[in-house]
């Protein structure tokens, strides 16, 4: 293996130079706003301050999926927070979200708001206000909650982990990559092997664990992050494959992708989202872009 590095760590740390790679503009050591900002505030009860990362994602699918299944009052307005302009550290999402991170929600429907941050929370939080994808039988709810929390533990390792080392970082270090590579290779296994065994994560139904693990392990296997899916031979994962494509043909899945969205193609970006009928102008934004 070779050595890419030759650093010996001071006694104590100090902030004295931009660590580098992408995000490092925004990297910082403390925590708090760094400006005045007030949040927008739209009509409908839940607002939620987001981007179409793969944690922005998990809500809005599972939002999406509330308004499919006729839950009227899941109606939401889902602002843009574009993390790499420094938007999460406005005053406004602070107060929001004490971790500067999106995805946040704000539950304006209880007589004082409600506010809601990490994502996991996030959904539990609106499965547990519309009781819908979070199973009600202790057995079958443990088995959803305890993949919700392996997904919450485990995504920091492929995306602070593997994503930043393979793909962000300023260079190449092999001794990081292989380390993160074995380990999400490791959970993939995790899910293949109990894919094999049952339809969805938890078992029979369709829950929020799936909402939660698909955009990161869904997405890595399908080839939508990082461009490692040869890296990694996802191919080997049929399981994870079976249920990726089962989930992501679903059209509330597909219109929570869409959402926050500033990537990619423009048809599949929706930048801000108010009313269900803003994904029909997409739809007709694409057919005249024809
Ligand atoms: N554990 C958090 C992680 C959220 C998170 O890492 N969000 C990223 C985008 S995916 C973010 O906002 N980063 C901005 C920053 O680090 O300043 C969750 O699941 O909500």
């Amino acid at each position: 293996m070779t050595d890419t590095t030759e650093y010996t760590p001071p006694k104590v740390w100090t902030w004295n130079k931009a660590s580098g790679g992408r995000f490092a503009n925004i990297n910082r050591p403390i925590a708090g706003p760094t400006h005045d900002k007030e949040l927008p505030v739209g009509r409908h009860p839940l607002q939620l301050y987001s981007l179409a990362t793969p944690n922005g994602q998990k809500v809005t699918i599972l939002l999406e999926e509330l308004l499919a299944l006729g839950h009227a009052g899941a109606e939401y307005d889902a602002w843009l927070i574009n993390i790499g302009d420094g938007q999460q550290f406005g005053s406004g999402f602070v107060a929001v979200n004490p971790n500067s991170k999106i995805p946040a929600l704000l539950d304006r429907s209880a007589p004082k708001p409600i506010r809601v941050f990490e994502s996991g929370a996030i959904l539990v939080y609106l499965a547990e206000k519309f009781g819908a994808f979070l199973p009600t039988d202790a057995a079958e709810r443990a088995e959803c909650l305890s993949w919700l929390f392996w997904q919450m533990g485990s995504a920091p390792y492929l995306g602070g982990g593997f994503g930043h080392f393979y793909a962000y970082a300023p260079f190449k270090i092999e001794y990081a990559i292989d380390r993160f590579a074995m380990e999400v290779k490791r959970q993939l296994d995790v899910l293949n092997r109990r894919l094999a065994e049952s339809q969805y994560i938890a078992g029979d139904s369709y829950t929020i664990a799936d909402m939660a693990i698909l955009p990161w392990y869904g997405g890595l296997a399908k080839g939508l992050i990082y461009e490692a899916g040869e890296f990694l031979s996802v191919h080997e994962y049929t399981h994870v494959l079976r249920w990726a494509e089962m989930l992501f043909g679903r059209e509330p899945v597909k219109r929570g992708r869409m959402v926050n969205r500033v990537t990619g193609a423009p048809a599949g970006q929706l930048h801000e989202r108010h009313d269900a009928s803003d994904f029909k102008t997409k739809t007709q934004d694409k057919l005249t872009s024809q």
